[in-house]
């Protein structure tokens, strides 16, 4: 079967189911238009980089609902429609998952956003008084990218956080309640920001409130701050901050968070900024700090009013550290340098906190609401009926020229998915053998579970030979370099590169990546530095002062230490455990080219991309196996000319198609209950034998037609 013009809207539809056949099928797609496709149960959604008319509206909604999986051209409203259906089943109360995949900028959160009110459409209920869940659910979205997306280069609106959304259904299929889990936020970005990106989009909607809030926090254009005018870029091209910082304002209000939080997130932003112009210059003690000028000392000022802590305090906790030791307290200095990082050190905790209870938050209020709607109809409701659709925006798999600690955990996170991917293909596919009765023994796939053990095994895996680094202090990068090598000097999925003592190099899944080890140690630590926790601790604000808990009694005397890897890597688990417990759909994003501009389409980039996603490991597992397969009528249609005799009378069409294949002299397909499963290759076997026979009688017939003539 050659691939009609435009493509086919399933790739395992193609005869020929190898690299550049897929490629040419999704490019010819593209270039209608055609930006969904499916492989099998994948659906592939490449990035049209405009608005494409009418493909998400109402009246498209309405057609894919209940339509059966295949029937309609490939769509994330037909994804989100068959996860939705699961729940109903006879066999329901099973739980399904959308797992949203890609590299920055290849679409998955603008995709995740079109499953939401998908979701939302077929689950929604008649607009009622106030604010329902649903809608709750959709401006959790703003909300969210306001505190933790930002411009980089590429993406203007990317996300530095991954994000598990769960919408919960009542018996009803109403959707009851809502819960959002984050993961890993970028924390460097708050300090540091290289040209030409930007920190995160909360700072500059701030600096484009209202000319009240402007004044009430002291605020002027982002320029003058420090945190954001390391980079040159200030404005985003056909986004206004000032209508953005007043959409924000609302989503937070239908989310739930009161005004009086909102004021309070919003000073804690201010005061970030503040903070960061607290500017350092050597005090009359040797090695020791003061603010620098008199408009340091007003930023210092004005940041210990917004966080409503004492200004002397604050200093202190900047420029001066406490030593214990058996015999006595010590203050010691810092000196500018140091109060520097203390201060840089902590602009990052205080924005991590609050950007987690945010999310705390938003759960919260979804789920106070969701209590209150239960009481409202609670009559009757049968409170084991509820089920869940989970959907996953995760980061993509990152591969750039410096790969530091973000990359390892984006990295190890990808590889999770990889393995859950991988088992779930595999799994279907067996499926599909079964259910045909056929023999599938000899299948393998290769499993990334070498990879896993290298990063994340206890003990002896990368992470937990970063902690234990982590713990001791005399540790550096090239210490904790040189045990690596010494530990994995024969794993055959970590390298030494020749020209660097430091760097190591891991063997994914989806390609060799080389990390720099100097701030492994650094970023994984996740303590708060005492004189931090104690200053803001005792904030008359009662939101700053929640924002830092104390710590519980035994972790603050024993030195109980706690690091960002190892929580992620538990994170990690608990999706995990939940992902396993759902029915999977996997979306692979792809971004066509780097340049964000519509109808390009990058063959090289776009190869690399189906590989990292997968796409290619599906297609070779099925390939390990079975990769074409027709039904009996389909097959004897194609075929039959091949042995005429086996379809003479009355025929068995299970016989005939054995027939045909024996005749042909072909060895290791299977017969199944019906459809007829070819291995790799014997479909253009047949289809060349097919053609001869034609070719033949075609030239036969020419000669007749000669000699007639
Ligand atoms: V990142 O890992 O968070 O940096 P994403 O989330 O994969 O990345 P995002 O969804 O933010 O990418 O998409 C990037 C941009 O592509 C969007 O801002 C849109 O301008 C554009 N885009 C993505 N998907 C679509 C679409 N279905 N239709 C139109 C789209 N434009
Ligand atoms: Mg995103």
């Amino acid at each position: 079967m050659e691939a009609p013009a435009g493509g086919v809207d399933d790739m395992t539809k193609l005869s020929y189911l190898h690299e550049p056949g897929v490629l040419e099928n999704l490019k010819s797609r593209y270039e209608l238009n055609e930006i969904y496709t499916y492989t099998g149960n994948i659906l592939i959604a490449i990035n049209p980089f405009q608005r494409l008319p009418h493909i998400y509206d109402g009246h498209m909604m309405q057609q894919y609902k209940g339509a059966p999986f295949g029937e309609l051209s490939p769509h994330v409203f037909a994804v989100a429609d068959v996860a939705y259906r699961n729940r109903a089943m006879v066999n329901e109360g099973k739980s399904n998952s959308i797992l949203v995949s890609g590299e920055s900028g290849a679409g998955k959160t603008e995709t995740t956003k079109m499953l939401m009110r998908y979701l939302a459409y077929l689950g929604g209920r008649a607009a009622t008084e106030g604010r329902t869940v649903e809608q709750q659910v959709l401006e959790s979205n703003p909300v969210l990218e306001a505190f933790g997306n930002a411009k980089t280069v590429r993406n203007n609106n990317s996300s530095r956080f991954g994000k598990f959304v769960e919408i919960q259904f009542d018996k009803h299929g109403r959707i009851s309640g809502a819960a959002i889990r984050t993961y890993l936020l970028e924390r460097s970005r708050v300090c540091q920001v290289n040209d030409p990106e930007r920190n995160y989009h909360c700072f500059y909607l701030l600096c484009a409130a209202p000319q009240e809030e402007i004044e009430k926090y002291k605020l002027d254009h982002p320029k003058t701050f420090h945190y954001l005018n390391q980079s040159k870029c200030f404005e985003l091209v056909g986004v206004s901050d000032a209508h953005d910082y007043l959409a924000t304002r609302r989503a937070m209000d239908i989310v739930g968070i009161s005004a009086k939080e909102q004021e309070a997130i919003f000073r804690v932003v201010a005061a970030i900024l503040h903070l960061g112009n607290i500017v350092f210059t050597k005090g009359k003690e040797v090695d020791s700090s003061v603010p620098k000028d008199e408009k340091a000392k007003f930023h210092l000022k004005t940041t210990a009013e917004l966080l409503m802590c004492d200004a002397v305090a604050l200093e202190d906790a900047l420029c001066k550290r406490v030593m214990i030791t058996p015999e006595e307290v010590i203050k010691r200095s810092l000196d500018p340098q140091s109060a520097a990082i203390s201060r840089d050190g902590l602009a990052k905790t205080i924005y991590s906190r609050l950007f987690d209870w945010n999310f705390v938050m938003l759960h919260l209020c979804m789920n106070l609401y969701r209590l209150v709607d239960k009481i409202n109809n609670s009559i009757g409701q049968d409170p084991t009926s509820k089920c869940l659709i989970g959907v996953l925006d995760i980061y993509g798999f990152e591969s750039f020229k410096t790969n530091s600690f973000e990359q390892f955990c984006i990295n190890f996170t990808n590889e999770k998915l990889q393995q859950h991917f991988n088992q779930h293909v595999f799994k279907m596919e067996q499926e599909e053998y079964t259910k045909e009765q056929i023999n599938w023994s000899y299948i393998e796939f290769v499993d990334n579970q070498d990879v896993l053990d290298l990063i994340e095994k206890k003990p002896g895996g990368i992470i937990a030979l970063l902690d234990e680094a982590c713990m001791f202090p005399k540790s550096t990068h090239e210490t904790f370099s040189n045990k690596l090598y010494q530990t994995f000097k024969s794993h055959k999925r970590f390298i030494k590169p020749k020209l660097s003592r430091t760097d190591f190099t891991i063997s994914h899944y989806a390609g060799e990546v080389q990390y720099q080890s100097d701030q492994f140690l650094d970023k994984n630590k996740d303590y708060v530095v005492a004189e931090h926790q104690e200053l803001l601790g005792a904030s008359k604000c009662q939101f700053v002062a929640g924002l830092f808990p104390p710590p519980p009694e035994e972790t603050s005397k024993s030195s109980k230490f706690s690091s960002i890897g190892s929580r992620f890597k538990l994170q990690l688990q608990s999706l995990m455990e939940t992902l396993n417990s759902t029915e999977p759909h996997y979306i692979r994003c792809v971004k066509p080219n780097n340049l964000l501009k519509p109808a390009i389409f990058e063959n090289v980039n776009i190869m690399q991309q189906l590989r990292c996603g997968g796409v290619l490991e599906a297609i070779r597992i099925s390939c390990a196996g079975y990769p074409t397969r027709r039904a009996f009528f389909e097959f004897i249609n194609r075929f039959g000319l091949l042995a005429p005799e086996a379809l003479e009378g009355n025929y068995d069409e299970k016989v005939a198609c054995q027939r045909i294949m024996e005749k042909k002299g072909l060895k290791g397909f299977q017969i199944g209950k019906t459809k007829v499963f070819l291995r790799a290759g014997q479909m253009a076997e047949l289809d060349a034998r097919r053609a001869e026979v034609l070719n033949n009688a075609a030239k036969i017939i020419q000669r007749r037609v000669l000699t007639h003539v």
